[in-house]
């Protein structure tokens, strides 16, 4: 069992994760208009993972017999045009959810609850995972020196991510 305390922080963390899906889902929306399909497509990708990371905190609540409580989710705001600009803003924002998710582990240190701070540390691993891909995207960027072609190419390359999460999350948890 795990306090009310952690249990609505996790709540709050499940908006987090599924705000994060929402801002992916409107950015690989502006990139599809913008004609960069491939990028629109990583986005994508990048929207079911932040659903599948929703998911797992909803499955562990029921795992530890907690309630599930669902926030409204603020709009996604955009106004990025070019593919270096929005990966300026995942980077800016995967560093926003690290630090939330350094919160969620401090609290589980402090409350002495084991079994969360190992269900955290996937995420604290993940966070170096998701930082070191924006940075890296935007390395590239900075390498083909933001011509017109170079970002084409890596538009390319971005198109050929798959997905490495499950997308049906019916089998997850309690269920
Ligand atoms: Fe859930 O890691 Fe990105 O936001």
């Amino acid at each position: 069992m795990i306090s009310k305390k952690m249990a609505d922080r996790i709540n709050e963390q499940i908006n987090r994760e599924m705000y994060s899906a929402y801002l992916y889902m409107a950015m690989s929306a502006k990139m599809s208009e913008a004609g960069y399909k491939g990028v629109a497509k990583w986005l994508m990708i990048q929207y079911h993972e932040e659903m599948f990371h929703a998911m797992k905190f909803y499955s562990y609540l029921e795992d530890q017999g907690a309630s599930v409580e669902l926030k409204a989710l603020a709009k996604p705001e955009v106004s990025e045009k070019t593919v270096k600009d929005i990966f300026v803003k995942v980077l800016e924002h995967e560093k926003s959810v690290t630090k939330s998710i350094h919160e969620l582990a401090a609290l589980a240190l402090e409350e002495k609850d084991y079994a969360t701070q190992g269900f955290v540390a996937w995420y604290v691993n993940e966070q170096v995972e998701e930082e070191k891909n924006a940075s890296e995207l935007l390395q590239t960027l900075d390498l083909v020196g933001n011509s017109a072609q170079g970002v084409f190419l890596v538009n390319i390359e971005l198109g050929k991510r798959s997905l490495s999460v499950p997308s049906d999350f019916s089998a997850m948890g309690g269920h």
